[in-house]
């Protein structure tokens, strides 16, 4: 499927003028420095979109979109990260605030932010996803939504902070602790229990988001991030961490994030996100204007590792191409593919597929929902289909 670009560009035409005489800013000194930057006023405005499904009533219970088609890169800007709030941004100032280690531990422990900066810091890049990121999708009928509004429940950070062995060790973990309940310190007391094991040497109280403190939408003054685990593990304004012999099984892990099958079993405690991708441009929404070159691109992630492999179809699955990946393959980040591609004008079925180092590929909708009892919402992440029609109008469907 590839082509060369070639001839996007409009010819001189009536420019030559403009190019002897130059540009009206090249006349006059620009704008003084600032104190802290913003967007061009030129560039169309990003938003997040908002989401809140019990309206005035709890206005902080809900959740915020990342216009993911709208980005370009691996790492989401802090003020378009998505947002999921239990019941809203508790305003913390840790002059009062700390964190408490207790259960079974030799020492119990409280550290406040002072205290905390005195520890050694790790940087490491990875997504957060919700569990319910791409849900939509799982409805019976396709939604008329953009990428952002069906897959925007995904944001990925550099984030910076003490690894959480440190402390533990520091309180002494006991033989028979196994789990520990994290409990955030919002108006929903956020709480999920955590195995220490085996992936507890990645653990990391977060306390910066791309060079910067954590945003309070975030978890100001610290969270937790646990990579590759559903989002709802990276407990925010973690105000106590409980060390205990097995899952406390609270009500945040019991009425939300199991997975019910189809022989009526539900499976409990699914923490590693799946591998999953999705073509950003063009997408859902948009049109192409003509035929011709363009380049399709997206994101594609897993909680296992890095991805291996990313095919791209645009006959809705008939036949692959392998695409490249543009970005270095980070463990349980965002890797950005691209592959070109010439429109013919006909009509076409955009997919992508991505394979992660463990050797998991994405499923069809039509295996995921056959392994799910129907209205199972949480960890989809089957492949996704972007219908484009003749007129070069792009939308979500179901393959
Ligand atoms: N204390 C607390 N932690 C929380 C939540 C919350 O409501 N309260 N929401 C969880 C959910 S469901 C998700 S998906 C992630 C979202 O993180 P973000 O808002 O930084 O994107 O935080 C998790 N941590
Ligand atoms: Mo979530």
């Amino acid at each position: 499927m590839g082509l060369q670009a070639g001839a996007l560009a409009a010819g001189l035409g009536g420019a030559p003028a403009q190019a002897a005489s130059g540009f009206p800013w090249q006349q006059v000194p620009g704008a003084p420095v600032r104190l802290t930057g913003e967007p061009s006023p030129f560039a169309p405005p990003l938003r997040r979109t908002l989401l809140q499904g019990y309206g005035a009533i709890a206005p902080g219970t809900g959740s915020s979109w990342t216009p993911l088609e709208q980005l370009r890169g691996t790492i989401t800007p802090a003020y378009l990260h998505f947002e999921r709030h239990h019941n809203g941004v508790p305003a913390i100032d840790p002059a009062h605030f700390n964190l408490v280690i207790h259960g079974l531990v030799n020492r119990p422990l409280a550290f406040d932010l002072e205290t905390l900066h005195r520890y050694p810091m790790v940087t490491r890049q990875g997504f957060i996803e919700c569990a319910g990121n791409s849900l939509p999708n799982s409805f019976p009928e396709p939604q008329a939504k953009p990428c952002g509004l069906i897959h925007g429940l995904i944001s990925c950070s550099e984030w910076t902070g003490v690894p959480l062995g440190l402390l533990l060790e520091e309180a002494g973990v006991q033989a028979g602790a196994q789990w520990m309940l994290a409990e955030g310190a919002d108006a929903a007391s956020m709480s999920r229990s955590i195995p220490l094991y085996p992936r507890g040497d990645d653990m990391l109280l977060a306390l910066y988001q791309n060079g910067e403190p954590l945003r309070p939408e975030q978890g100001y003054p610290w969270r937790l991030f646990l990579p590759g685990y559903e989002g709802n593990m990276n407990v925010k304004w973690l105000r106590r961490l409980k060390l205990s012999a097995g899952p406390t099984h609270t009500r945040d892990e019991t009425s939300r994030y199991t997975d019910l099958l189809r022989d009526g079993r539900a499976e409990q405690f699914t923490f590693v996100m799946g591998v999953k991708s999705v073509i950003t441009r063009p997408s859902g929404g948009m049109r192409l204007a003509a035929r011709g070159f363009y380049e399709l691109s997206g994101l594609a992630w897993s909680g296992s590792g890095r991805i291996a492999c990313v095919e791209v179809s645009a006959d809705g699955g008939a036949s692959w191409t392998e695409a490249a990946l543009q970005s270095p393959a980070q463990d349980r980040s965002f890797t950005l593919f691209s592959i070109p591609w010439h429109w013919d004008g006909s009509p076409a079925r955009l997919q992508s597929r991505a394979t992660d180092e463990q050797g998991n590929t994405q499923p069809t909708r039509a295996q995921w929902t056959q392994r799910y009892a129907p209205g199972q919402r949480y960890h989809y992440n089957a492949i996704q289909t972007w219908a484009l029609d003749a007129g070069g109008n792009l939308s979500n469907v179901y393959a």
